[in-house]
């Protein structure tokens, strides 16, 4: 089960740490065999290094796209030591046995991040290494592979401490690392691939993305966490950059996305604002500045605002971090933050700001994920966008040009709440939300108890819902949902129709004396 590492074989792009791991090694009595930039940095720290070349008798040609593709590097690393054929075609061949590789790739995860062309990323895909790390870790009963420099020191810890050996179990678990890597890596090179040819069908990416955080904990304190990325240019929480703050939590994360795609769906135009909890709107609002547009967004429901999640589709500016900060706040997220702002924000050591540059195109394609047991659901992200062109009205009175613009305010937001979703709006802003009831219509009733709540906070009678617009992100399937949105004093609603009581809900609606329009698309989000 000991395998004393007599030869290893290092080729990596990415050198850190490189020269103190190879000096431990070289120190062990481990032969170093290396590929031409590696050799050249581990020969000019000073320590001896064998060219891979030696061991192949064949030069590295191609500009390096064949440099370790050789059986005198894969027979030295797949070879069983004990196997007597094994054996006697390594002296036949020449071929010296690798007991530990050290390999990681060509950066192509990095050097898409930086927005390399077509052509260089295409040389970016590391083809040798990928082989070898399989080849190492598929022998891992003789063979350590390790494609990480964070794990340099505790093997070289090992390798030190049982005289020059590398146990059994940290090489099973090294190898299991290693298939991570290696899938990880063509799982960014085929998401690359989707992205550069705009393939939308799921098939033409596996899942999969690069680890980029581990979490402290998941959804719950006993849960364990980590945050992948697929490498994705899309603006948003797994791109942004985070200005202040401690790391975020994995909720923090949800939540954070959940608030930018929301408040990308408005671009850049008027300044808007969304409050998440829990992945929910509970509080969307535009405005002429960005401050009025917090503000009401806050309005709408600030008991639960508190300890929430922040969204502008603009620059966040001094006035409207000053006003922020008055209420605990876990996370802001902005295209861009002014220096007022960041002033004021940094008082607040604990309030993450995250920036991300640019807002997200809510009709980009894209995939979105679903964790179920046993599996993974895959389906294209809703990138549907309703416009006006898009409204059927379906009433006898058409909706006023405010309606208009507050009916598809409603269904953006609505499209990014948990059904069933019910959304009342008035000028720009929402006056009461209800999720992720499991009927309609009590959807519609917490969303108009809720506009209540809202109306006593502020000070104000009766319903903030009174001479307001509602959004619905499915059909009425009854009449009794529109009624109960009637109650609350809507006087014109939006939703995609196609019930087979569609008459009877248009018939309701046309006694109530309200205007309604179908958009002919579900928005459901679970
Ligand atoms: O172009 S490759 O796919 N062909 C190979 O045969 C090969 N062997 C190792 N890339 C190959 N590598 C990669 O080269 C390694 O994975 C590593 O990332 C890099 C190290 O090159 P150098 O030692 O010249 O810096």
């Amino acid at each position: 089960e000991r395998v004393q590492v007599k030869r290893a074989l290092l080729s990596v792009s990415d050198k850190t740490g490189l020269i103190e791991f190879a000096t431990r090694l070289s120190k062990a009595g481990v032969e170093l065999v290396s590929t031409g930039g590696t050799a050249r940095s581990i020969a000019e720290a000073g320590l001896t290094v064998r060219d891979v070349s030696e061991l192949t008798g064949f030069p590295e040609i191609m500009d390096g796209r064949v440099k370790t593709l050789h059986p005198g590097v894969h027979g030295g690393l797949l070879a069983i030591r004990d196997d007597a054929e094994h054996i006697s075609a390594m002296e036949a061949h020449n071929i010296g046995a690798i007991d530990l590789a050290v390999i990681n790739l060509y950066p192509f995860e990095e050097v898409r991040a930086s927005g390399g062309d077509y052509a260089t990323m295409v040389e970016n895909i590391d083809i040798g290494g990928p082989a070898m790390i399989r080849a190492a870790a598929k022998n891992h009963a003789y063979v350590g592979i390790v494609t990480d420099p964070a794990d340099y020191d505790r093997v070289a810890d090992a390798i030190e401490a049982d005289g020059g050996a590398l146990g059994l179990g940290l090489r099973k678990e090294l190898a299991a690392l290693a298939y991570a890597r290696t899938a990880a890596y063509d799982s960014a090179i085929s998401g690359w691939f989707a992205e550069a040819l705009a393939l939308e069908a799921p098939r033409h990416r596996a899942f999969g993305g690069s680890l980029r955080d581990v979490m402290r904990y998941g959804e719950n304190p006993h849960q364990s966490a980590a945050f992948y990325v697929d490498g994705n240019s899309r603006p948003g929480v797994a791109t942004a950059e985070l200005l202040q703050g401690k790391q975020l939590s994995y909720n923090n994360i949800n939540d954070t996305d959940a608030a930018f795609e929301l408040v990308s769906e408005f671009g850049g135009g008027r300044p808007a604002c969304a409050i998440i909890k829990h992945a929910n709107p509970c509080g969307v609002a535009v405005g002429d500045k960005l401050l009025d547009a917090y503000r009401q967004a806050l309005r709408c429901d600030p008991v639960s605002a508190f300890g929430g999640i922040i969204a502008f589709n603009g620059e966040l500016d001094g006035e409207t971090a000053e006003e922020i900060v008055k209420l605990m706040t876990e996370v802001i997220i902005a295209p861009s933050v002014s220096d007022d702002a960041r002033k004021v924000i940094a008082a607040k050591k604990n309030l993450r700001l995250l920036v991300t540059g640019a807002l997200a195109d809510p009709a980009a394609p894209g995939m979105a994920y679903k964790s179920v047991s046993g599996g993974l659901l895959v389906q294209s992200r809703d990138n549907g966008v309703i416009t006006r062109d898009d409204l059927k009205v379906v009433t006898k009175r058409a909706p006023s040009e405010q309606e208009i613009e507050d009916l598809l305010f409603a269904f953006k937001v609505g499209k990014h709440v948990k059904s069933n979703a019910i959304v009342y709006v008035k000028d720009g802003a929402t006056v009461g939300i209800g999720a992720g009831q499991m009927s309609r219509v009590d959807s519609a009733r917490i969303a108009a108890r809720k506009s209540q709540d809202a109306a006593e906070a502020a000070g104000e009678a009766g319903m903030l819902t009174k001479g307001s617009v509602v959004a619905s992100d499915a059909f009425f399937p009854f009449a009794d949902g529109l009624l109960s949105a009637v109650e609350a004093g809507a006087t014109a609603v939006i939703q995609p129709g196609g019930s087979m009581r569609d008459a009877e809900v248009i018939a309701a609606a046309d006694e109530a004396g309200i205007a309604m329009v179908f958009t002919g698309m579900r928005h459901f989000r679970h």
